[in-house]
């Protein structure tokens, strides 16, 4: 798609950011519909004298109670939402994710690889600022616990794909969990001012196929 014409989130690779579209729909019928409704109000009302406003009890307890069952509804369906990543109790591969000053590190614990993420500068065929030398690579619909830590400064690991956004912090381990539901290559960036190179330190992620990611893990090992 043209990113020109991008005006809603980016494609959904995983569940929660499914969710995440749902969600924003609903919202905006949600806005939509008061919108509607204050116009109609504003329109059909003749005069601009509200005399039979003044003192009206009834109406009052309306415009509290009403916009409160609103908020209910709102809260009752975006929570669960939140708590989608926590779902996936069983995981099958740890990447342990590194910031710092300003490149990413991926270790993949489980098969004792660990490599440096550098972005690409700008040539012909590079994406500017968001292709990296090497990628973090991940199976295709496998359940995968991310922990991010920081060697340095506060980082943030980011990939609105996946509605993953975590800081990684020094001395400290982040952890969360995700599926990916998309074959293809994704990008982020570091989302936390983090210094001089900040914008220079992109998140390329491929998923693949577990046979190709076999493949790759015997490659790298
Ligand atoms: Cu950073």
């Amino acid at each position: 798609m043209n990113k020109n014409l991008m005006y809603s989130f980016k494609f959904n690779e995983s569940t929660s950011m499914m969710n995440m579209n749902k969600l924003n729909d609903k919202m905006l019928m949600i806005m939509m519909m008061i919108i509607m409704s204050i116009m109609v109000v504003m329109m059909t009302k003749k005069s601009m004298l509200n005399k039979s406003m003044n003192e009206n009890h009834i109406m009052e307890t309306m415009w509290t109670i009403f916009p409160s069952f609103i908020i209910l509804i709102m809260s009752a369906i975006s929570i669960p939402i939140l708590y989608t990543n926590n779902e996936m109790k069983m995981t099958s591969i740890t990447i342990k994710i590194m910031g710092n000053q300003w490149f990413w590190s991926y270790e993949y614990t489980n098969f004792d690889i660990k490599f440096n993420s550098y972005m690409m500068y700008k040539k012909k065929f590079n994406f500017n600022i968001l292709e990296t030398d090497n990628k973090m690579v991940i199976p295709f619909n496998t359940p995968l616990m991310l922990i991010m830590s920081s060697m340095d400064v506060i980082h943030s690991w980011c990939m609105p794909s996946l509605n993953i956004k975590m800081d990684s912090i020094p001395g400290q381990m982040n952890s969360i969990k995700t599926k990916s539901n998309k074959i293809g290559v994704s990008w982020g960036q570091c989302s936390e001012i983090c210094g001089t190179n900040h914008s220079f330190m992109p998140v390329m992620m491929e998923t693949v196929t577990m046979k190709e990611f076999i493949k790759w893990v015997n490659k790298n090992k």
